[in-house]
């Protein structure tokens, strides 16, 4: 289908502008409707540069990202907005109640939609228990959320647009343990047919992807399940018992 949600790197090379060596290099890896793909490295590896490539926050120098097989380069940026919907590692909320917050990227979204994003974001109950609920303000940055809370709303902005593709980047590691995995099981259930790639520091959010990719130095040193990793990957050893 055309709007399926298949995401494709193919050979891309990217130094940000300015910069004498590349941050990232020859990175292919495609990841399909349905599967979860995680990327995992140490800080500085890459991740977030790499996941910037999609929504074209940059492009890059060599090579291609494709989605449902066009560069992303020929498709106009409302058009990967409405199909892919980054939830940043430095999630922003801005001064407004935390319906506006929500509907940041669907202006028309109900609130039944709003509270169902919240309800998979794990962010239901907390709302739910300001005196405002939907109508209660934000301030500035946020600054009147927890890191928690902060990252769980702005996974609801990302759900309440119905994308194909889902890149979260680093934004489960403020949760505990327990949200984190109810958070994603009610992911899983939710987005079953969407294209979820996450970056994570926590080994314990991916070992269910379908495909974990070790970034080191900019460069994808080995790929496979955890299971497979745990076998055959020196670098995800490191992380594992890091
Ligand atoms: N970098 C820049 N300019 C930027 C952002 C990053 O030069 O605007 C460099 C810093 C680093 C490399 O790119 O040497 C990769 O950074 P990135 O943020 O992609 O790394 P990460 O894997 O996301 O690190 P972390 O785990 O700390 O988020
Ligand atoms: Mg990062």
């Amino acid at each position: 289908a055309a709007l399926a949600g298949v995401v494709e790197y193919r050979n891309v090379t990217f130094a940000y502008p300015g910069a004498e060596s590349p941050v990232l290099s020859n990175i292919s890896f495609t990841a399909r409707p349905g599967q979860t793909i995680a990327i995992i490295g140490s800080t500085g590896a890459g991740k977030t540069s790499l996941l910037s490539l999609l929504p074209r926050l940059y492009d890059p120098a060599e090579g291609q990202v494709l989605l449902d097989g066009v560069p992303v380069d020929r498709l106009d940026r409302a058009e990967i907005t409405r199909r892919v919907a980054l939830v940043p590692q430095r999630p922003y909320l801005f001064s407004g109640t935390i319906g506006h917050n929500l509907r940041f990227g669907k202006t028309e979204a109900t609130d039944q939609e709003l509270w169902d994003a919240l309800l998979v974001a794990q962010g239901e109950s907390f709302v739910r228990e300001k005196k405002n609920g939907l109508d209660s303000r934000i301030s500035q940055g946020g600054t009147n959320v927890s890191g928690g809370q902060r990252q769980r709303l702005c996974i609801a902005r990302a759900l309440v647009t119905k994308p194909r593709v889902y890149l979260f980047d680093d934004s489960f590691s403020a949760l505990d343990v327990a949200t984190d995995a109810r958070l994603r099981a009610a992911l899983k259930r939710t987005t079953s047919d969407a294209t979820v790639i996450i970056v994570a520091q926590r080994i314990s959010t991916i070992t269910e992807a379908d495909q974990i990719l070790v970034l080191d130095n900019g460069r994808i040193v080995d790929r496979g399940t955890h299971e497979e990793l745990l076998e055959t990957s020196p670098t995800y050893q490191e992380i594992v018992e890091s």
